[in-house]
């Protein structure tokens, strides 16, 4: 059973999640005006993966008997800079969560759960995944320079 700390841990996890998922909720649309369809697709795509996230981490508390409480979302930010400075954003905002994540794995050696500690590697092991995503398409932009935005829409468009 989930200590009542890991499971309020958790939901604050949850929350995190939700947030992620309604940023890039934000990012989608501003792309969407922006007629960067394949921009667009990409946020699409990690917002709808941020809400996976935070369903896994539900499944799990419940199947542990912990106590799940959906709380309200802080708003997402709706101005956006240059499409680098959004790429720059995001690898920053991963950052950060691979922090909340690391944080929760110390909670939970703290209260000497295993099976949460082994539930969370997997969030671990996705942060390398995503953090290493956002730098590469910041280089990307970069190198390709920001006028070039069209070659990059064109590769994000292709994300499953
Ligand atoms: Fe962007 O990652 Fe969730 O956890």
């Amino acid at each position: 059973i989930l200590s009542r700390k890991l499971s309020d841990a958790l939901n604050e996890q949850i929350n995190a999640e939700m947030w992620s998922a309604n940023l890039y909720m934000s990012m989608y649309a501003h792309f969407l005006v922006l007629g960067l369809d394949g921009c667009a697709h990409w946020m699409r795509k990690q917002s709808e993966e941020e809400t996976e996230h935070a369903y896994r981490m539900i499944d799990y508390s419940v199947q542990r008997g912990g106590q799940v409480n959906i709380s309200p979302v802080n708003s997402v930010p709706t101005a956006w800079g240059s499409p680098l400075e959004i790429f720059e954003h995001i690898y920053k905002h991963e950052t950060y969560i691979s922090e909340l994540i690391d944080k929760l794995v110390d909670v939970a050696s703290a209260e000497k759960d295993k099976a949460t500690q082994d539930f969370l590697w997997g969030f671990v092991r996705e942060q390398v995944e995503e953090e290493a995503t956002a730098k590469n398409i910041v280089e990307k932009l970069k190198s390709y320079g920001e006028h070039h935005i069209a070659i990059l829409d064109h590769q994000l468009c292709k994300r499953s």
